[in-house]
């Protein structure tokens, strides 16, 4: 039986909980026997995105190859997971615009939060400034005007911000 890819596209600050989310969204859906790839910014930058840094341009690149190959996985029926900060909304429309079957997670948590959180501490280093262009500290995130699902991760559990983006999966014939 063929199967409609789509791009699931998980957008926030570093901390916020793209990854921690899309893993459980992944393991749903291979209990459901569909194919699932996980592309996540921070794994992408050791090897497709190697050498790339954090100025827009590089950020802007990084997006762009993202969303090349999550075109790829989704037009073979796959359900790709990007998580990626993605800070500028204007490369994530375009992205989206190439992709077509796409939609756009929020994952919305406020930068206290974040920060306190700090579970890589990279945020203690930005504030230092030991890292330069730190998303959210000394670096812009335009935050989405339109995301098909926002999960709030300070107010709802990781199940319940899973279960909203397969709910809209769902809700969009995905599923
Ligand atoms: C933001 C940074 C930075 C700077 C290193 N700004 O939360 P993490 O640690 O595990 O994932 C983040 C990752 C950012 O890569 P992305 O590909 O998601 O970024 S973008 O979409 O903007 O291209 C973070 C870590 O790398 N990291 N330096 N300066 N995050």
């Amino acid at each position: 039986m063929h199967q409609r890819g789509v791009t699931v596209w998980f957008t926030g600050l570093s901390g916020a909980g793209k990854t921690t989310i899309s893993r459980a969204v992944e393991q749903e859906l291979r209990t459901r026997r569909r194919l699932v790839e996980i592309l996540d910014g921070d794994v992408v930058r050791q090897n497709l995105t190697k050498g790339l840094g954090f100025s827009k341009e590089d950020r802007d690149e990084n997006i762009r190859r993202i969303g090349f190959v999550a075109h790829l996985l989704t037009r073979n029926g796959v359900i790709v997971l990007v998580s990626a900060i993605s800070p500028y909304r204007e490369i994530r429309q375009q992205v989206r615009d190439r992709i077509g079957d796409f939609i756009e997670v929020y994952v919305n948590a406020p930068l206290e939060v974040c920060e306190q959180r700090d579970v890589k501490g990279l945020y203690k280093k930005a504030r230092a400034g030991e890292i330069k262009q730190f998303t959210g500290i000394d670096d812009p995130y335009e935050a989405p005007l339109k995301p098909e699902v926002v999960c709030r991760t300070d107010l709802e559990t990781e199940v319940e911000s899973a279960a909203k983006v397969l709910r809209t999966l769902e809700e969009f014939g995905y599923l």
